[in-house]
């Protein structure tokens, strides 16, 4: 993959930036921020953008879109937290975590047949408090600041790596996730629009779904606003 990397110093969301760049930017367009002023998660929640972390959206063109692109980000995270000697898990479907705090998020958007993935992760930016007990960076793992640059090289590396993956066998992509998500076997409570259900994780599906087994019954959990909480 060709990387394009526009260098921002200052924006709202790299996401909504590289949303009005389309459909004129070419696939690998890369959306670098030092800051966000109002970085997004899921739902319109708010995502901490302060200086220092990797604030960056990709614009990629799949032949389809396709829920299980965010796996494609996930585990290019992972791996790059794997080059500095940070042992990852993935939790699905759009976090990564190390240990009992999450490290980075994942958001994808589409627009037309494009879509944007946004990745934020935590490098050397401070942790606002209201989040310290659920977030950490990299730099307060490994006791140092990381060079910012190194960890984007080796993020597009894997990412490109990934999204081939995704584009020649999407299932692939599905197990190396089950293999990297710490969840299976664990009994989760999953919020979702309609309410909540409460049960051990079983498998992540081919289609990039989670089985949950709640009092006996299979239930399929489809990837969408959900989030969930090993109880
Ligand atoms: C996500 O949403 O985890 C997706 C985050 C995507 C951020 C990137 S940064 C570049 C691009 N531009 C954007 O505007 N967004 C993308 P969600 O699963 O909804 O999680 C949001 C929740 O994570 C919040 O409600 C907080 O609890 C928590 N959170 C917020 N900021 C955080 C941070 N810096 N580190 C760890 N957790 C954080």
């Amino acid at each position: 993959m060709e990387w394009k990397i526009l260098r921002l110093d200052e924006v709202d969301s790299t996401n909504e930036y590289a949303k009005k760049l389309i459909p004129d930017a070419p696939e690998g367009t890369v959306v670098v921020a030092k800051r966000q002023t109002t970085g997004r998660g899921r739902r319109g929640r708010a995502w901490a953008s302060p200086e220092g972390g990797l604030w960056m959206s990709v614009v990629l063109k799949p032949p389809k879109i396709d829920p299980r692109l965010v796996f494609v980000g996930a585990l290019a995270v992972a791996d790059t937290l794997r080059d500095f000697g940070i042992d990852a898990w993935i939790k699905w479907p759009n976090d990564v975590w190390v240990g009992e705090k999450k490290i980075s998020g994942i958001l994808t958007e589409a627009k037309g047949s494009s879509v944007i993935m946004g990745i934020g992760l935590n490098v050397n930016n401070e942790i606002p408090n209201e989040l310290k007990e659920t977030a950490v960076s990299m730099k307060g793992l490994l006791d140092k600041s990381v060079n910012l640059e190194e960890v984007l090289k080796k993020l597009l590396h894997h990412l490109g790596h990934w999204y081939g993956v995704f584009l020649e066998n999407p299932a692939l992509l599905v197990g190396e996730v089950r293999e990297r998500t710490v969840l299976i076997g664990k009994k989760v409570r999953v919020l979702q629009d309609g309410g909540e259900l409460v049960g051990t994780v079983v498998d992540v599906s081919g289609d990039g779904s989670l089985l949950l087994d709640v009092d006996g019954q299979i239930i399929k959990v489809l990837y969408g606003d959900v989030s969930l909480r090993i109880i």
